[in-house]
């Protein structure tokens, strides 16, 4: 069987534009182009992106942001026509500020100035709670609010992730008992579901180059939307159903985290037979798969082993999807799915390995860890972002709270912690009389760290790489004792 390779001619090949089924004729396109309204609800990574760049293709947009304690803030700053995102995000802050200069994109708070808007996106947060059951609240609360000033016409599209099932049982049936009217164009309201696919570092680039999934309620929703989407999507829009879209978005997600779940698997053994999991992973993505084109891999890509699994995506996604099962699903299969979930347990519990892999380095020095005082790099969940959102730092340090550690935080850019740790910019005074440097998150800024800056600077000469990034070699040959994540034979180097 021929492999699916996955160049974008090819993906383009199998996703014809708008292809799955025949949809709405187009016999009247002014339909879509007449609409020059919208409203994004939800100023964060997903929603302000997404307004900037619709803006500044033409539409009117609103954003829609609480005036929260923890957000609020946002407004002004964006009406500014400044970028409230840190972090280095290519194209946002400069696009950001031409299209508040041209009046094409404003923010409130003011929920009744969607009246006008020809589309409506929601973007607001869909986290899980502890038992992993989604927290709707925010979306909910929105879709009342948007069934208020719903009239016939309009579209809504759910952007944000959601459970298999959400946008057909939860957020329709609000919007027709808020708005009375049926959902379906063209005499009521459209309605569909068509997932983000932003990545902190990034934000422009996913949305204008990825391939684009609108799953509609009915064909003229979809035929619409994706002609709105259009117009700044250069990846392709392509069509389905809701249920489809939903499983599609939480499946590629879980099917990322399974992948870096099998890494750590994978690096766990290595660590304990003494080898490097980084050779074995170069070797494994090395097996050229198409004799024809031995360049082209495109079947095996292990993911990287690390210190964790954060972000707002990753550690909830999985569960939406196995939440969208147990709610929905007619029939149940008789097989306990396990995979999915303790994909997401073993990459939850890798920082609680990292202070496994601390403690016994501090042994080898004989020292305990309790009282001892660690060097925390990284407390962002990315490298190179501000985005500490489900963090493998938190737990990380909950866990050396738990052995008695001591700590001190660095990172260049989050001066902010939700947990309330106090985070340090000035890496030389996080360093100084630590009993080890524990590596959370890849910050360019780190890979400067020299064996020679940093035993200046230590009180015990100790390493924990929890992300690849630093040469055991170089430190260990310096005296140091080096560990790190699939790293069994950091000694024998
Ligand atoms: N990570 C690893 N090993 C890897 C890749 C990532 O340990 O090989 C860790 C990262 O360190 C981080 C976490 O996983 O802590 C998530 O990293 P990420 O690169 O997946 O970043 P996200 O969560 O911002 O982006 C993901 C992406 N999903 C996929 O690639 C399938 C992005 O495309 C989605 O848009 C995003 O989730 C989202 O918003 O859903």
């Amino acid at each position: 069987m021929k492999d699916i390779s996955n160049t974008n001619e090819d993906v383009a090949k199998r996703l014809k534009p708008g292809s799955t089924k025949p949809l709405y004729d187009g016999s009247n396109p002014s339909v879509a182009s007449t609409r020059k309204k919208i409203a994004v609800i939800g100023m964060g990574y997903v929603g302000i992106p997404a307004a900037v760049l619709l803006a500044n293709s033409g539409y009117d947009v609103i954003g829609i942001q609480r005036r929260s304690k923890r957000s609020g803030w946002k407004i002004d700053v964006l009406n500014e026509g400044r970028c409230p995102i840190g972090g280095n995000e290519p194209e946002l802050p400069e696009l950001l500020e031409k299209v508040v200069k041209a009046k094409k994109f404003r923010v409130t708070e003011d929920f009744s100035l969607i009246n006008d808007a020809d589309f409506i996106l929601i973007d607001v947060q869909t986290p899980t709670d502890e038992n992993h059951i989604p927290r709707y609240e925010s979306l909910q609360e929105v879709c009342h609010q948007i069934g208020k000033y719903l009239s016939p016409g309009k579209i809504v599209i759910i952007e944000s992730t959601v459970a298999p099932g959400t946008t057909e049982y939860l957020v329709k049936p609000i919007l027709e008992e808020e708005s009375g009217l049926k959902c379906g164009l063209p005499h009521g309201f459209g309605l569909c579901f068509s997932y983000e696919r932003v990545m902190v570092g990034r934000l422009i680039h996913n949305i204008r180059e990825y391939p684009k999934i609108v799953g509609g309620i009915d064909d003229q929703s979809t035929q619409i939307a994706i002609e709105m989407y259009n117009s700044i999507v250069k990846g392709g829009v392509y069509c389905t159903d809701p249920m489809t879209a939903e499983i599609s978005k939480t499946v590629e997600n879980s099917y990322r985290d399974v992948q870096i779940a099998f890494a750590n698997e994978v690096a766990l053994l290595c660590e304990s037979l003494g080898t490097d999991v980084y050779e074995v992973r170069k070797f494994v993505n090395g097996l050229p798969n198409d004799p024809s084109s031995p360049g082209s891999n495109p079947v095996r890509n292990m993911h990287f082993p690390g210190a964790g699994v954060g972000g707002h995506c990753l550690p909830k996604d999985t569960w939406l999807l196995m939440y969208g099962y147990d709610k929905y699903a007619e029939v149940k299969n008789h097989y306990p799915f396990s995979v999915l979930a303790d994909s997401r347990y073993l990459n939850d519990w890798m920082p609680i390995h990292m202070a496994d892999l601390l403690e016994t380095a501090l042994k080898e020095c004989n020292q305990e860890i309790k009282n001892s005082i660690i060097a925390v790099l990284g407390y962002a969940f990315l490298e190179n972002s501000d985005d500490s959102r489900n963090t493998p730092t938190v737990p990380f340090i909950k866990e050396l709270e738990k052995r008695g550690a001591k700590f001190k935080i660095h990172d260049p850019y989050i001066k902010f912690s939700e947990e309330g740790y106090q985070i340090q910019t000035d890496l030389d005074k996080v360093l100084r009389g630590c009993d080890a440097v524990v590596l959370m998150t890849k910050h360019d800024v780190y890979g400067e760290m020299t064996p020679e800056r940093v035993q200046n600077l230590l009180r015990t000469k100790i390493i924990i790489d929890g992300r690849n990034l630093f040469d055991p070699i170089k430190f260990t040959v310096a005296g140091f004792i080096f560990k790190g994540i699939g790293k069994g034979n950091a000694k024998k180097s």
